[in-house]
């Protein structure tokens, strides 16, 4: 048995009106896959290219080993010149992901290549974030702190995505106070009688291709896998719906405190109790018993 996921539609190009109505007010996924072939991303961004431009810059990289408390929230796991970084993607799968990279402070020439586009919504400026990794890597399955909307472009490779909306949250193994899922399910492949709740859950999957924009509504849940090396940037428009917005205060404000508080007092034992209860929460809630 299999993930319950619909193919997420595609079209080949947008207006803004047609989005808002038929995808930003209904908070529907969608993927874009000609809109940006007038940027001169479209044609310049690939390894080659960052490697000219930032290869001597010091990146920081993140496996998949799961959270343990001595690590900081988001502290990376490795560092590495960038061109080192670029010719390990191409000569072997690695595990190691550039996460949330802010391109305008470690590249601010970038900013040439890409335009904010008009979908109708106010992105914000100061915040295009890349994403970089290699064969067969993932990012486990997340949703952002801020509820943002969040559209996603792929460059150079091939990248599976899947995602799920806030209102699955009682299927998935949601990890009490974090922003993600139990770190030991693989969501490309789960094994369903280890996770029966998940057979409940209604979600969404596509493939992106370079130059294909992936439209992600406010706090939906996404797990990326790289299918082959490639890179990723998401700009983002602030969360409307005030259920959203007050949740994301909520996160940035009280949850993360709040963790970092426990991990501090409690250590591993309050990782394990969260990961525990992730599923007992999710069996009960779902009537599932195993
Ligand atoms: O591409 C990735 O590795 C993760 C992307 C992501 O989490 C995001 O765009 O918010
Ligand atoms: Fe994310």
């Amino acid at each position: 048995m299999k993930l319950n996921l619909k193919d997420i539609p595609r079209v080949e190009t947008i207006s803004k009106e047609d989005f808002i109505r038929n995808h930003f007010k209904p908070q529907k996924p969608l993927v874009i896959e000609r809109q940006i072939e007038d940027w001169p991303a479209y044609s310049k961004w690939n390894f080659d290219y960052i490697n000219v431009i930032a290869g001597e810059k010091e990146v920081p990289l993140y496996d998949d080993r799961p959270v343990d408390y001595n690590d900081g929230f988001n502290e990376p796991h490795a560092r590495m010149k960038m061109s080192d970084y670029i010719e390990l993607l191409r000569s072997e799968p690695t595990r190691y992901r550039i996460f949330l990279w802010n391109i305008l402070k470690e590249i601010p020439e970038l900013q040439n290549d890409f335009l904010y586009p008009d979908f109708g919504l106010r992105l914000m400026k100061g915040l295009p974030m890349l994403f970089f990794g290699g064969e067969d890597s993932y990012t486990f399955m997340h949703y952002d702190i801020d509820l943002a909307n969040i559209f996603h472009i792929h460059f150079e490779g091939k990248k599976q995505c899947i995602l799920f909306d806030q209102d699955q949250n009682d299927y998935l193994y949601k990890i009490p106070h974090s922003l993600i899922t139990r770190e030991d399910i693989d969501f490309s492949n789960p094994d369903l009688d280890k996770w029966p709740a998940l057979k409940q859950a209604e979600g969404w999957t596509c493939e992106l291709d370079h130059g294909q924009i992936l439209y992600m509504p406010e706090g939906y849940w996404h797990y990326m896998r790289y299918l082959t090396p490639g890179f990723s940037m998401s700009l983002r428009a602030l969360a409307r719906n005030p259920k959203n917005l007050s949740r994301a205060v909520y996160n940035v404000f009280i949850m993360r405190t709040l963790d970092n508080t426990m991990r501090r007092f409690k250590g591993q034992d309050w990782i394990d109790w969260k990961n525990e209860q992730a599923i007992l929460r999710t069996h009960k809630r779902t009537g599932v018993n195993v």
